[in-house]
């Protein structure tokens, strides 16, 4: 009999807007795999469009709960993650990594905080070193391309972009953050086609992983393939396998998206294709 497999799912809560923890419960679920939470703050909606949202912060309450989950000798198989609010949650997260992982627990960091080029308004430049010392203990990290340019202090250049780019910028990653998997987002080379780039630290080789390129930016596309590759990469799929899986799923998404017409800002419709993407995983 194969065990119920669980994924700490660490974001805020954005009540609507379709992003982090409304999108990985459902899509990790949708893996067949038990989504546990722990919710950094509770918004009305995600700032990324949106004025006068709510924001109740919930920092207090992070070890507490990881306390008690040490208490209760939980096992997680993954820990994801995401939009993280100030420089003391990342700290508490990387404390909840210790306290939480085992050698079996396959941390993955996605370091959100940019996007196109520019720093969600709630981050000023003094944030990304803060997430690059969170992703140097991850075993994965999901940064897209202004978070990578970012965390290396340089500019951010803007695509198409060139194999030969975006290898050194994987390198240069590589070199200043030890982990073994980089799966960096948003990398295209023409106009045809977008998806990521795996990079894995023990064969020193990159994968390109890439789908329909869509016209358009759509918020909280990061959190899709995040929730869709640790969910396929806890049920056993590779890293270029759980990438696959993950970028294909979330052009669908974006796909439908565009097709219902729904304001960008309310995030994509990934609702329709959860069955697909539980299909793919063979449930
Ligand atoms: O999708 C990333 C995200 C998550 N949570 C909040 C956000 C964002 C991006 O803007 O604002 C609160």
């Amino acid at each position: 009999m194969e065990r119920q497999k669980r994924v700490l799912a660490i974001h805020d809560i954005s009540g609507v807007g379709k992003c982090s923890l409304t999108v990985a419960l459902p899509i990790i679920s949708a893996a067949g795999v038990e989504c546990s939470v722990l919710p950094t703050a509770v918004l009305s909606t995600h700032t990324g469009g949106f004025t006068g949202f709510t924001y109740r912060d919930l920092t207090e309450d992070i070890s507490p709960m990881v306390a008690h989950w040490q208490a209760l000798h939980l096992k997680f198989d993954g820990i994801y993650t995401g939009f993280l609010g100030s420089f003391e949650q990342i700290k508490l997260v990387g404390d909840a990594f210790s306290a939480l992982a085992d050698k079996d627990t396959l941390l993955v960091v996605d370091p959100v905080m940019a996007d196109g080029g520019k720093l969600y308004t709630s981050f000023d430049m003094t944030f990304p070193p803060a997430m690059k010392g969170l992703c140097s203990k991850a075993d994965v990290i999901l940064p897209n391309m202004t978070e990578a340019a970012f965390m290396l202090g340089e500019p951010y250049e803007d695509g198409p972009y060139t194999p030969a780019y975006v290898d050194g910028l994987l390198h240069r990653l590589a070199e200043e953050i030890s982990v073994k998997y980089i799966v960096l987002t948003g990398v295209y080379f023409d106009d045809k086609e977008l998806g990521a780039a795996v990079y894995a630290a023990v064969s020193d080789e990159v994968q390109y992983v890439l789908g329909e390129n869509i016209p358009g930016s759509y918020h909280g596309t990061g959190d899709v393939f995040g929730s869709a590759f640790i969910g396929a990469a806890v049920s056993g799929r590779s890293m270029a396998e759980a990438a696959r899986i993950a970028v294909d799923y979330t052009v669908d998404c974006i796909a439908w998206t565009k097709e219902a017409g729904t304001d960008i800002r309310y995030g994509v419709n990934f609702e329709r294709y959860l069955g697909s993407y539980s299909r793919k995983l063979g449930l």
